[in-house]
């Protein structure tokens, strides 16, 4: 299976690297500059239509959307282990936790990384950041249940759902200090070889 990313460091492209090295398999990187206007160029707008990333492209395929990406590569894979079968009682748990990680979890999340951080101040809507921050906020105390007495989301084992969640829960930090297990669930999460690093870090 020949596998090209469209990648750039910091991005939800991250996902995807993290579980094509979970999964061991060999892939190309593509890299895409969004902050030198590259999604908007139209070889690449022929590849995501919304010159977005990620995009991978599978055997000259092309698909887009990092939690269909994760889901394709985790059922996909021969000898995966990263989602449990379709008539495995776990699976409900997996849907679960595949899609809260794109709605209740990443939305909020997102919403206080453009207005607070992203969007030059014409363009951000500063109100919007603290009513994103309380739905973020329950979305935790949510997930710091779902953690308690178990190492991963899904039957205590490790799953997609975890890079899914485990990504986004990376991005503020400071918001996990009153979570204990959250703290120690990313932790665990971080200490995995396939862990996306800082480009920094030696990515
Ligand atoms: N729902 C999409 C979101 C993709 C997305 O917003 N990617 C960001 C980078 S993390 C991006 O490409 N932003 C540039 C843009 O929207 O023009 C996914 O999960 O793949």
């Amino acid at each position: 299976m020949e596998l090209i990313l469209y990648y750039m460091p910091g991005t939800r492209a991250e996902r995807i690297r993290w579980i094509l090295k979970e999964l061991d398999l060999d892939y190309r990187i593509e890299t895409i500059d969004l902050f030198k206007g590259e999604g908007q160029r139209a070889d690449y707008l022929a590849i995501h239509p919304l010159g977005q990333l990620p995009a991978l492209k599978v055997d000259g395929e092309v698909m887009f959307e990092s939690g269909a990406i994760v889901q394709w590569l985790a059922e996909s894979v021969p000898g995966s282990n990263l989602a449990p079968a379709p008539d495995h009682s776990a699976r409900r748990a997996f849907n679960q936790w595949m899609y809260f990680a794109v709605t209740s979890l990443e939305t909020p999340a997102w919403e206080m990384m453009l207005h607070g951080s992203i969007l030059p101040d014409k363009q951000a809507v500063k109100a919007i950041v603290p009513f994103a921050e309380q739905r973020y906020v329950l979305a935790l105390g949510v997930l710091e249940k779902a953690v308690q007495g178990q190492d991963y989301l899904v039957d205590g084992r490790f799953s997609a759902a975890d890079i899914m969640v485990g990504y986004i829960l990376a991005w503020f930090p400071e918001l996990l200090v009153p979570y204990p297990g959250l703290q120690t669930y990313l932790a665990r999460l971080k200490q995995r070889p396939a862990y996306p690093r800082a480009p920094n870090e030696g990515l």
